[in-house]
């Protein structure tokens, strides 16, 4: 997989990239993250990529222009799956979504900044707008971490056996049980017997019932679709 990330702030993006399982499937060749400065795009020796909003209002809008040139570019170099607008105005990222990414071959991600792209930048080229949540950030870079980890770590060979995606929160739509491990006691607070016990039938049972409980209780809107 091969992901391009087009923002005016790259350097907010490097770290997540440069540490632990992230950097791992990037040097074992899973994954290629590619940043792109915006402003290498802009025309005019200011290096402009963004305006006043025509109509009025508050904050800038970034240029069609820069946005246009260099998703322009980078789709002549090859085909794209998608290509991505990380906007808190997109559909709320998921699970779901994170799966039907992690099977595609070439994305682009697109950081949105100040009060959002000219509408021409999603007519010519979006065709996916992504949310993390419900809240506001400063700009999309965030963001495109949290979705390229949610994706990256899904691609064969990026966990190993232990970090498996296949036991994760979420993956069958259930949240996690309780997990423990030594002591066996701590501050009277006792490990349940059954984890104990080398049963592992009863164990992989009890697993299931915990976490349908807590889902129940915390997220019952999960068990729902
Ligand atoms: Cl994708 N961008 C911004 N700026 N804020 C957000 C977001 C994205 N998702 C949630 N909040």
């Amino acid at each position: 997989m091969r992901i391009d990330i087009i923002s005016v702030l790259p350097e907010l993006m490097e770290s997540p990239f440069q540490t632990s399982i992230l950097k791992r499937a990037l040097q074992k060749g899973l994954a290629e993250v590619h940043f792109h400065q915006l402003r290498n795009w802009s025309v005019g020796k200011h290096r402009k990529v963004d305006d006043e909003p025509y109509g009025g209002g508050a904050g800038m809008v970034m240029l069609v222009e820069p946005l246009d040139l260099c998703i322009s570019e980078l789709k002549a170099q090859r085909d794209y799956d998608e290509v991505i607008y990380l906007t808190p105005d997109g559909e709320t990222l998921n699970q779901r979504m994170a799966n039907s990414l992690s099977i595609k071959k070439n994305l682009i991600f697109l950081c949105g900044h100040y009060k959002g792209i000219d509408q021409r930048v999603r007519d010519l080229h979006i065709t996916k707008e992504i949310s993390i949540g419900d809240y506001v950030l400063t700009g999309g870079e965030l963001a495109a971490c949290v979705l390229a980890d949610s994706v990256i770590r899904l691609l064969p060979g990026v966990l190993n056996d232990e970090q498996s995606a296949l036991t994760d929160t979420f993956q069958d739509n259930l949240l996690s049980p309780p997990i423990y491990t030594r002591p066996e006691e701590y501050k009277g607070l006792k490990v349940p017997e059954i984890l104990l016990s080398g049963h592992f039938g009863k164990i992989e049972e009890w697993r299931h019932d915990e976490a349908l409980r807590i889902t129940q209780e915390r997220r019952p809107d999960l068990l729902q679709d």
